[in-house]
């Protein structure tokens, strides 16, 4: 999978409605969702974290400052640099608020409700979950997810990626 795959991959799971543009309304609701799956309070910590993030990303995305994020604007963005100044902190905040023990690592029902309240197909999720976990203890440690996506979205190549967006097409 060549790296404009794999943002046309991660663009149309966040153009929810599918019209061609990330709206801030659908980026928003990301981690909404995901402090609903997770049963926190709307004013949780963790949650303004991960909203406070995914604020300051979508404001950057927008180049043109136009209201919209196009997938132009998106893959013009996307990569190496912008992950780790970026995303990393929302992929991280959103984590943490799906981490309800907060251990730093997610078990299965957990990764599951993560990648199902991003709108990511959850029909591969145990291939996912098992290429993630690579000493088979059942839990899936944050830094692997956050690399794993990484690699993904630079074009590197990843085992989850694959199994995770590949029905996205
Ligand atoms: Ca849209
Ligand atoms: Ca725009
Ligand atoms: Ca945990």
């Amino acid at each position: 999978m060549d790296d404009t795959t794999a943002k046309r991959l991660v663009f149309a799971m966040l153009d929810a409605d599918g019209d061609g543009v990330i709206s801030r309304e659908e980026y928003a609701a990301r981690a909404e969702r995901v402090a609903l799956a997770a049963g926190r309070a709307e004013d949780d910590p963790l949650v303004v974290t991960a909203r406070t993030a995914g604020r300051r990303a979508w404001e950057l995305m927008d180049a043109n400052g136009d209201g919209g994020v196009t997938f132009d604007e998106y893959a013009a963005w996307a990569g190496a640099e912008a992950f780790d100044t970026v995303c990393e902190p929302v992929l991280g905040a959103l984590f943490d608020v799906i981490d309800t023990d907060g251990d730093g690592t997610l078990d299965l029902p957990e990764f599951t409700k993560l990648r199902a309240a991003l709108g990511n197909p959850v029909g591969n999720i145990e291939t996912a979950f098992d290429a993630l976990d690579s000493d088979g203890d059942g839990r899936v440690r944050r830094a692997d997810y956050i690399a794993s996506i990484r690699a993904h979205i630079t074009g590197e190549g990843s085992p989850m990626g694959k199994a995770l967006y590949a029905e996205h097409v």
